[in-house]
């Protein structure tokens, strides 16, 4: 009872500490007078860094300059894009296929670059699909989404996608237990505890990127919210925090934070990978959509996949082990070394920073302090390396600069704190505008963080930019670390709420075989034209294809007669032009879709079925030379 009081007392002071931080402060002054030098990127030259941030609830991802600050693209990954034809052409659909049909959105959280030995590489960047499970992975030379897999049992994918240290996996934890897709789903919630299951997909990651679930972890249905992969030492593990571990069902305050810890969870994978070699692993029905991009034909392919091995961890004893970590943890992160792993208690008032080579002697001597659910549960101490002591408010996430030092957002003080990984000693604290959720330190959470600049990622914007209505920009800040004080440099907006981010030098990316143009020879797309004499319009029973080429400045064939109303128009447009930025668009008046914006070299499809009696016409939507508005055309519909 008096636990219980103290607990409502805590949890109104947090509230109150949270609003007083989002009142705003007077800020103006935050800024010394070289910092404009510092992120003026002069016309024409590049920026140092590409920053790749969630998008959030928009289901897209987004891409900028740093130390600018300019953003450079909006990439459609879960979502539908009318400025691109993404979800709405005929060949991007499928790539928006899951086990319950089309959909066109989901919550991105987290971007992940893929690695070799620990680095940022520049191939490939990650993010997750929170809602409807999903991966999705971005082809960095083409800047363009280049397959997405769901995750059966699986709700709530936010420990996701985080990634080993050559790209073996990218591996995915449920925040949510559910009775899993494998057996009658029809399971009272009351029974969570004994019922509810949470799962961990580690998804191989082939050669040329594509994805493919290698194995699930089966585990006591607790809500894994963050992890990161060991590296050096520790390659081989993954952490993940997980709160809730008092398995409530419903989470209202009081119920799921009573325990005065929670869990960091250690998975031993490369262990679990000798079982599942060893036939250990069980086949399971799980129904999941694989959808991936061929490049050759310009189209992307959905395939539905029906089972998947699952290892039970609360059966073999020697795969996870629970560390106990304050109060609900979020995030989970791994230093450059592999050595310390930080926890952040979001309702803790420090942060403690565990010992990958303490724990290893613990599960060596088994110094446990119980059992949960059949996971053995690691004594505390036994695998502390220290706490940071009064570091601010409502820790979330770290991000490492490689010179040893750790920085961590403070949600409810608003600040971010830069500490000693060794001493743990707090060596300053700079205040964020307002209410920092990630950060993002270029390589920071590899083995070779870039250091140098650091942004936050800020929940509530309030007073920062112009208002706009009752929803105002979402924001990023730009900080300078490379001296013992951080630096604020510069404020810019966000497409959607930037939850984590990735950063890379952007030689690595520029130079690493940018496309500019795809060949038209090598175009295999069903329906591609390759000149326009064999431009054609050919009838198949109520559907029509038309075969057409787009070129500065026509379309061919322009005029088009023979169309009823009723039948199924299939515009396949194939873009000639061999040049590096040069799309053609197109649009067609009253259809229902979206325009289409094609490559050069590509062919991409408009479908249309006309209702009208009439003469429609279509046009280029994307300014394209000096006779763009010439391209056009006439359709005829005649009655049925
Ligand atoms: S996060 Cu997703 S709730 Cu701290 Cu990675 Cu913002
Ligand atoms: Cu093609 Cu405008």
């Amino acid at each position: 009872m008096k636990n219980r009081f103290l607990k409502a007392i805590f949890v109104i002071a947090l509230i109150f500490a949270f609003f007083a931080s989002c009142k705003p402060k007077n800020s103006s002054n935050a800024v010394s007078g070289d910092a404009a030098s510092k992120v003026y990127v002069a016309p024409g030259k590049y920026d140092e860094f590409y920053n790749f941030v969630s998008g959030g609830f928009s289901g897209q991802m987004s891409v900028y300059g740093l130390p600018s600050g300019r953003m450079l693209k909006v990439i459609p990954v879960f979502s539908v894009d009318p400025e691109s034809g993404w979800g709405f052409s005929e060949e991007t659909k499928p790539m928006l296929n899951t086990s319950h049909g089309f959909i066109p959105w989901d919550d991105a959280h987290h971007p992940e670059m893929s690695q070799t030995n620990g680095e940022v590489d520049g191939r490939w960047v990650f993010i997750n699909g929170n809602n409807t499970p999903r991966i999705a992975r971005l082809d960095l030379k083409r800047f363009k989404t280049a397959e997405i897999i769901e995750l059966p049992n699986s709700a709530g994918n936010h420990s996701s996608p985080f990634i080993t240290e050559n790209t073996e996996y990218v591996v995915a934890g449920t925040r949510f237990g559910v009775p899993g897709d494998y057996e009658d789903g029809d399971v009272p919630i009351n029974t969570y505890k004994e019922n509810y299951k949470a799962h961990i997909s580690f998804v191989k990651v082939g050669k040329e990127g594509e994805m493919d679930i290698a194995f699930q972890l089966r585990l006591p249905a607790v809500n894994f919210d963050l992890s990161h992969a060991g590296k050096g030492k520790s390659h081989g593990w993954f952490f993940f925090s997980c709160y809730n571990s008092e398995q409530a069902n419903t989470l209202l305050e009081v119920n799921a934070s009573q325990k005065d810890k929670d869990f960091i969870m250690a998975v031993n994978w490369k262990k679990a990978e000798e079982y599942i070699k060893d036939g250990k692993g069980k086949k399971e029905k799980a129904k999941y959509a694989h959808n991936y991009w061929d490049e050759k034909t310009h189209s992307a392919v959905s395939e539905m996949k029906e089972d998947v091995l699952v290892l039970d961890a609360m059966e073999l004893k020697d795969i996870c082990y629970m560390i106990p970590c304050p109060k609900s943890p979020h995030g989970c992160d791994v230093d450059p070394s592999g050595e310390y792993i930080a926890g952040s208690g979001k309702l803790a008032a420090l942060i403690p920073v565990f010992s990958y080579t303490k724990m290893l002697a613990a599960i060596d001597k088994k110094t446990y302090e119980g059992d949960y659910n059949g996971i053995p549960v690691l004594k505390y101490d036994a695998v502390l390396h220290g706490e940071v002591q009064k570091p601010g408010l409502g820790p979330l996430h770290t991000e490492f600069d490689g010179k040893g030092n750790a920085y961590t957002t403070m949600f409810v003080s608003s600040e971010i704190v830069k500490w000693d990984i060794k001493t743990l000693k707090v060596l300053d604290r700079v205040p964020t505008y307002y209410s920092v959720g990630h950060l993002m330190i270029p390589g920071g959470d590899s083995k070779k963080p870039f250091g140098k600049y650091m942004v936050a990622y800020n929940k509530i914007t309030k007073d920062r930019y112009l208002p706009t209505g009752p929803e105002l920009t979402q924001s990023a800040q730009l900080y300078d670390i490379t001296g013992d004080k951080m630096q604020l440099l510069l404020d810019f907006p966000t497409i959607g709420e930037p939850h984590y981010a990735q950063a890379a030098p952007a030689d690595l990316i520029r130079n690493n075989g940018q496309v500019k143009f795809y060949k038209i020879e090598e175009n295999q797309h069903p329906y591609v034209t390759k000149g326009e004499k064999e431009s054609k319009v050919v009838r198949n029973g109520n559907q029509v294809h038309v075969y057409m080429t787009s070129t500065r400045s026509h379309f061919a064939p322009d005029n088009i007669e023979g169309i009823r109303v009723g039948d199924e128009v299939y515009f396949h447009i194939t873009n000639l032009e061999q040049d590096w930025d040069v799309p053609h668009g197109f649009s067609v008046k009253g259809a229902k879709t979206a325009e289409l914006l094609i490559m050069p070299g590509e062919t991409s499809t408009l479908k249309w079925i006309p209702e009208k009696v009439g003469t429609s016409v279509f046009y280029c939507t994307d300014f394209c030379s000096a006779l763009h508005q010439e391209m056009q055309g006439y359709v005829r519909v005649s009655p049925k």
